[in-house]
């Protein structure tokens, strides 16, 4: 009987005591003490926006960023290191921790429309490394539109317009294949080349656009359109519009294209107007939004979104102007 309470207590000992240790010894090994903790506050950018909105970091350091928000509900995240807190509600504190791995500059930024000035609500963590102090500035590809020497700044209108919403879904019966590069061309480009080739002669204009309408459909990808659709509506929707008319509410006092064109209309570009968005080339709409409208009220997105965040929400903006009739 002896032996038995024995040998029960050693299997209680094996299988209950020894892994709370470990887990208890883990959790002493991530313990917060070890962190460096810095106060975070977020305000709108009316109330002062981050405070600070740079901070600095060495290398190897744990941070603990506990982020207030004192005026409304915000939310915090630092895209190229993966970081963010979905929600931070006023009056609440939230945490969270990461060790910085990488020397660089990390902008960070607010996710929730929290008012019209939101987009400026934007701040930079900067890791450095005390034993190098001033690293080589890495080097980048130039963008497309660099490389492709494009004006973003000039209007772009269409030489061809489709009289009806070209749709991908009435192409499919046809299966017409198209060679042209999407990305360089504009799609009005697209059309008047298609027009030229001979083997199109026989189908109509409106054909001829639904079979643009397709490929583009089909080069995104509808995987892609619909993370796109995600991040417009996070990032896009309350200047460009819901429906991308470009009346959103938070643009309706921007300056827009009459900044630099003083005939031309104020607020927002309307993603509807097939006259400018069918003279564009994706590789133009990439660089209006990496760089920003320098003027217009056109935020950059540059330092915020990869390569495909930017190509994902161009391809969901041409569901605007062409029907993929997605469901
Ligand atoms: C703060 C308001 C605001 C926000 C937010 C905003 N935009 Fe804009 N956008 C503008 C203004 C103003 C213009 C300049 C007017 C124009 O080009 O017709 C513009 C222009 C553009 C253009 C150029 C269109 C053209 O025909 O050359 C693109 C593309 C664009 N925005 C995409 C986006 C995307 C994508 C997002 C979200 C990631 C976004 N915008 C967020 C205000 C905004
Ligand atoms: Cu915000």
């Amino acid at each position: 009987m002896k032996r038995e309470l024995f040998a029960l207590i050693i299997v209680i000992l094996i299988l209950v005591v020894f892994p709370a240790s470990l887990f208890a010894y883990q959790a002493w090994l991530t313990s917060p003490s070890d962190a460096r903790v810095i106060a975070l506050v977020a305000n709108a950018p009316g109330n002062g926006g981050w405070q600070p909105d740079a901070i600095r970091v060495k290398l190897g350091e744990r941070v603990r960023l506990r982020i207030a928000a004192p005026d409304v509900v915000h939310a915090f995240e630092i895209p190229a290191l993966g970081i963010k807190v979905d929600e931070i509600l006023p009056g609440h504190v939230e945490e969270v921790e990461f060790t910085a791995t990488q020397v660089g500059r990390f902008p960070f930024a607010c996710t929730r429309w929290c008012s019209a000035d939101h987009w400026r609500m934007r701040g930079v963590i900067e890791v450095f490394d005390p034993a190098n102090p001033n690293p080589p500035l890495p080097t980048y590809a130039p963008p497309l539109f660099q490389q492709l020497k494009l004006d973003i700044d000039a209007m772009h209108p269409a030489q061809n317009i489709p009289t009806q919403r070209p749709s991908a879904a009435r192409e499919a019966l046809l299966n017409l294949t198209i060679s042209e590069d999407l990305r360089l061309n504009s799609p009005s480009e697209v059309f008047a080349r298609l027009r030229a080739n001979a083997s199109f002669g026989a189908y109509p204009d409106s054909d001829v656009w639904d079979a643009i309408a397709f490929a583009y459909r089909r080069a995104a990808g509808d995987e892609a359109i619909a993370r796109g659709q995600a991040l417009y509506a996070r990032d896009c929707a309350a200047c460009h519009g819901e429906q991308g008319k470009g009346n959103g509410p938070a643009g309706v006092k921007l300056p827009g294209l009459s900044f630099m064109h003083p005939t031309m209309k104020r607020g927002p570009a309307d993603f509807t107007d097939a006259s400018q968005m069918l003279g564009a080339s994706d590789a133009l709409l990439q660089g209006k939004i990496l760089r920003g409208g320098m003027g217009t009220g056109m935020p950059e997105w540059g330092s915020l979104y990869t390569e495909r965040e930017m190509w994902d929400v161009i391809s969901f903006i041409r569901t605007v102007v062409f029907d993929y009739e997605l469901r």
